[in-house]
C-alpha cells in the first residue's frame, strides 16, 4: 500500500506507522474538495451512518447516531500521559507514555481492517496566520471527517503551509468496537499526539477540537507565552459603530453559545447595538504590541448543543444549523423528515424516531422524566460558522480582536451573584480558579452535582493546573492593558428551583455593565467578593423583574460565601504543591473580609 500520501517525508513515515498498526484496507487523503465530501457523504447514506434529511426545509443537512453507550465525553477515560506524573497534575488522568502507548497499541491493532484509512491535514485558526497550528487526523470513520471539514479548516493548503516541517500535532482515532470498557482518549504533549480508540463521539474524536485545541495547546501555550481557553468571544457594536470585545468561560453546557450569538433585546437594538460573534467554544489569546490580550477562535464551525435551542433563545444558532448541518443524536421527525429535540418548539412530531433509533411516543413524553425525551440531553448540531446571521467580519482576521473583558460563570442556584467584577488581574485569576458549577450531560456521570471547574478548564488543562493558574498570573504581568475580570450567574433559582433571571438575549443587559465598568463609565458596590453593581445601574427596562428581585440576585450571603471557602481550601489541596502562594493569599483576604 502506498503510504506516501503527502508530499512531507515525517507525514508519510507517521502514516505508514500508524498504517502497520491498524491495518487499513486502503488510504484516502482528503483534500477539502466539495466534490470529495460529497462522495463520502453518498457512502454515509448507502451504509446508514448518514440519513439525509429534508432539502426543502433543512438543505444539505444530515443525521447521524452514535451507539447508546457514546454520547458525551468521558472525563475518566481521558487522560494526559506526560513522562512525569506531577506534570499532569493531581486533576487529570495520568498514565505513564509508555504503558499507554503499549496498551493502546493493542486495541488499535488491525482496527482499520477492511476499512478506509482517512487522512485529514487541518488547521486551527487561519491558515498561514500568526496563532495558526497545524495537525493531521487519521480515522476510520466518514462522519468523523464530514465533521472535521465543518469544525476546522481542512485542505491541501494546510499541508503546504506545513511544508517539509515536523511540526504538526499526530491525532489518532479508530472506532474499534466502540466499546465503553476499552474506550480512551490519551493524549502525549510532549509528543504532539493524541490517541483516541473506542469512541465515535464529538468531543471525544474530533481531535482539533478538545484534544488539541485545548489540552494539547494548553501545554505548548504555557510553553510559548499564549492561553488556550474554554471560551466564547462576542463583540458588541455601539450606535457609534465602535466594537468592543469579551471572551467568556463557562463550563460546559452552560450558555457559551447562547451568549456568543446573543440577540439583544429591543431597548438596545432600537439604539442601535448589535452583537457579533468571534467563537463559541473555544479562544487562543495572546499579548498583542499594544499590552492587549487579542483572540482568535481556533474552530471554522459550532458544535452546539440542541436541546433548548429555539426561535426565541438563540434564533442565530437555529439559522446557522438550518443548513449544511449534521446532527448527532437528535430526534428524527418522520412527519416531514426534519429533526426535532426538547426544547424546539411544542409541536411535539407524532410520527418520530428517538435518538436511539426507536420509533418515539409523544404521549408518553413527561418533562420530568429524562428517559422519555425523543433527543439526548447533549445532542448537537455541527454546523458552518459561515452560516452564521451574526458571524463577525473579523472571524477570519488573522490578528483576532483585543479583548476588553473575560467573563467567569457557572451554574449555581445559590452563592454567585448575577454578575460581580474581581479587584484586579491577580484577584480576578483567584475567581477563575474558584469557578463551581453544577454538571451538565455534556460529560458522561451524574448531572447537577456542584464541582469546581476553575476557568472552565477542568477536563481540557493539559498539564498540571497548579502550573496553569501560575501561568494565568504571568500573561497579566505579560500584558501591560490586560482585560478586567467579571464573573457571571445567569442560574441563580427561586425556592421552586425556576431561574430567576430571564437569560438569553437579556443577559446584554450585565454584558453592557461590564462594558462600562471597563470604560470607568459606572461606579460599583464594594462587597467582600469584589464589586458588585448599584441594582440601578442593571438595565430592567421591558423585563418582568423588579427592582427587589434584582437587588436579590445581586446580593453576597457571607455565610454561603464562608461555606463555599472551605470547598475552595479542600479544592486547593487536592490540586496540590503548585497552587501559586498569591491564590492563598487571595483566599486568606476573602476570608477575612467576609469575616468582617
Ligand atoms: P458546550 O458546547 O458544551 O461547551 O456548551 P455551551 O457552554 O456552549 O452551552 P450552550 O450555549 O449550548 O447552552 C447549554 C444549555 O444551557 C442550553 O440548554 C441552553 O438553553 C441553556 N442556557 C444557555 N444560556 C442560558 C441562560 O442565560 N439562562 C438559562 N436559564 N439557560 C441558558
Ligand atoms: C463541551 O463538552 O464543552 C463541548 C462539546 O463543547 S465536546 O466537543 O463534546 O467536548
Ligand atoms: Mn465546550
Amino acid at each position: 500500500m502506498n503510504t506516501n500520501v503527502t508530499s512531507n517525508k515525517f507525514v508519510n513515515e507517521w502514516i505508514a506507522e500508524m498504517a502497520e498498526m491498524v491495518n487499513p484496507a486502503n488510504i484516502v487523503l482528503i483534500d477539502g474538495s466539495e466534490e470529495q465530501a460529497e462522495a463520502l457523504r453518498a457512502q454515509a447514506l448507502a451504509t446508514g451512518e448518514l440519513f439525509k434529511l429534508n432539502e426543502e426545509k433543512l438543505p444539505n443537512c444530515y443525521l447521524h447516531r452514535t451507539a447508546v453507550n457514546d454520547v458525551a465525553r468521558v472525563e475518566d477515560r481521558t487522560f494526559i500521559c506526560t513522562s512525569k506524573k506531577e506534570d499532569a497534575g493531581n486533576i487529570n488522568y495520568w498514565m505513564d507514555p509508555k504503558e499507554c502507548y503499549a496498551k493502546l497499541s493493542k486495541l488499535y491493532k488491525g482496527s482499520y481492517t477492511g476499512k478506509t484509512m482517512y487522512v485529514i491535514p487541518y488547521s486551527m485558526s487561519v491558515v498561514g496566520s500568526d496563532f495558526a497550528k497545524y495537525g493531521i487526523e487519521l480515522t476510520d470513520s466518514i462522519y468523523v471527517v464530514l465533521n472535521m471539514l465543518i469544525m476546522t479548516r481542512v485542505g491541501l493548503n494546510v499541508l503546504e503551509a506545513l511544508g517539509d516541517k515536523a511540526d504538526f500535532i499526530k491525532g489518532l482515532h479508530a472506532c474499534a468496537q466502540v466499546d465503553p470498557e476499552n474506550r480512551y482518549i490519551c493524549h502525549f504533549p510532549e509528543d504532539n499526539t493524541i490517541w483516541s480508540v473506542n469512541s465515535a463521539y464529538g468531543g471525544n474524536v474530533l481531535l482539533g477540537k478538545k484534544c488539541f485545541a485545548l489540552r494539547i495547546a494548553s501545554y505548548l501555550g504555557r510553553k510559548e507565552g499564549w492561553m488556550a481557553e474554554h471560551m466564547l468571544i462576542l463583540g458588541i457594536e455601539n450606535p457609534q459603530g465602535e466594537v468592543k470585545y469579551i471572551s467568556a468561560a463557562f463550563p460546559s453546557a452552560c450558555g457559551k453559545t447562547n451568549l456568543a450569538m446573543l440577540i439583544p433585546p429591543a431597548l438596545y437594538k432600537n439604539q442601535g447595538y448589535k452583537v457579533w460573534c468571534v467563537g463559541d467554544d473555544i479562544a487562543w489569546l495572546r499579548v498583542g504590541k499594544d499590552g492587549r490580550l487579542w483572540a482568535v477562535n481556533p474552530e471554522n464551525g459550532f458544535f452546539g448543543v440542541a436541546p433548548g435551542t429555539n426561535e426565541k433563545s438563540n434564533p442565530n444558532a437555529l439559522h446557522t444549523a438550518m443548513r449544511d448541518t449534521i446532527f448527532t443524536n437528535v430526534c428524527h421527525n418522520l412527519e416531514d423528515n426534519t429533526v426535532w429535540w426538547e426544547g424546539l418548539n411544542n409541536d411535539l412530531p407524532k410520527k418520530a424516531i428517538d435518538w436511539t433509533g426507536k420509533p418515539w411516543d409523544a404521549s408518553k413524553f413527561d418533562k420530568k422524566d429524562k428517559s422519555t425525551y425523543a433527543a439526548h440531553p447533549n445532542s448537537r448540531f455541527t454546523a458552518m460558522a459561515a452560516n452564521c446571521p451574526c458571524i463577525s467580519d473579523k472571524f477570519d482576521d488573522p490578528a483576532g480582536v483585543p479583548i476588553s473583558a473575560i467573563v467567569f460563570g457557572g451554574r449555581r442556584a445559590k452563592t454567585a451573584p448575577l454578575v460581580y467584577q474581581s479587584t484586579g488581574w491577580q484577584n480576578g485569576v483567584f475567581v477563575g480558579s474558584i469557578m463551581a458549577s453544577e454538571t451538565t450531560a455534556a460529560a458522561a456521570g451524574a448531572v447537577g452535582v456542584v464541582r469546581r471547574d476553575p476557568m472552565a478548564m477542568r477536563p481540557f488543562v493539559g498539564y498540571d493546573m497548579g502550573d496553569y493558574w501560575a501561568h494565568w498570573l504571568k500573561m497579566g504581568k505579560a500584558a501591560a492593558n490586560a482585560p478586567k475580570i467579571f464573573h457571571v450567574n445567569w442560574f441563580r433559582t427561586d425556592d421552586e428551583g425556576h431561574f430567576i433571571w430571564p437569560g438569553f438575549g437579556d443577559n446584554m443587559r450585565v454584558l453592557m455593565w461590564i462594558l462600562a465598568r471597563c470604560e470607568d463609565k459606572v461606579d460599583a458596590v464594594s462587597t467582600p467578593i469584589g464589586f458588585v453593581p448599584k441594582a440601578e445601574d442593571i438595565n430592567i427596562e421591558g423585563l418582568d423583574i423588579s427592582i427587589d428581585t434584582l437587588k436579590g440576585l445581586l446580593s453576597v450571603d457571607k455565610e454561603l460565601w464562608l461555606e463555599d471557602c472551605k470547598g475552595i481550601h479542600e479544592f486547593y489541596k487536592q490540586v496540590g504543591e503548585r497552587v501559586p502562594a498569591e491564590l492563598y493569599e487571595e483566599l486568606a483576604a476573602l476570608e477575612e473580609r467576609l469575616s468582617k
